[in-house]
């Protein structure tokens, strides 16, 4: 099934200017860009995105480390692309990342590691609608 996911490089990738190696990955597994920007999460932004994780220890810290630098965020675009891209980054400790994955390439902790994706449609679906509006979708 066609479908859609929100990809987020993060602060810890883009300062080691990864972006254009982590895009070509991306490219490389088939999943279309359907869209794209660079920002910097307001501290406001950044903690209501990751509102699930509320209640977690390590949220002011995940709030601090998001908005320590710019992002690239985009939409990616492919048959079934909610799984296809979790797979393509891998573990969120990078140290369980399978090989070939983003996160084993380029993750340097459980927090600083590299790349978000939506873990469901749903989720997608609000996460695309935080950073882009319909007619920032192209394609
Ligand atoms: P994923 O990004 O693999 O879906 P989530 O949704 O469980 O993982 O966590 C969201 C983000 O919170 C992670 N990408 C990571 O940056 C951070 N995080 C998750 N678990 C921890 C942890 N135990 N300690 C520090 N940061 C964490």
């Amino acid at each position: 099934m066609l479908q859609r996911t929100l990809s987020i490089i993060k602060p810890d990738a883009v300062a080691r200017g990864l972006q254009g190696e982590i895009l070509a990955m991306i490219q490389a597994s088939g999943l279309r860009i359907a869209a794209m920007k660079m920002l910097r999460l307001t501290e406001a932004q950044a903690g209501a995105f990751y509102e699930v994780h509320r209640e977690r220890p390590f949220y002011g810290d995940l709030v601090r480390y998001m908005t320590s630098g710019p992002v690239v965020c985009s939409v990616l675009e492919g048959e079934d692309a909610v799984a296809a891209y979790r797979a393509l980054m891998g573990s969120t400790d990078p140290a369980k990342a399978a090989e070939g994955t983003i996160r084993r390439k380029y993750a340097q902790s459980v927090q600083a590691n590299a790349v978000h994706g939506s873990d469901a449609p749903e989720t997608a679906a609000r996460e695309i609608a935080f950073f882009f509006s319909q007619t920032e979708i192209v394609g």
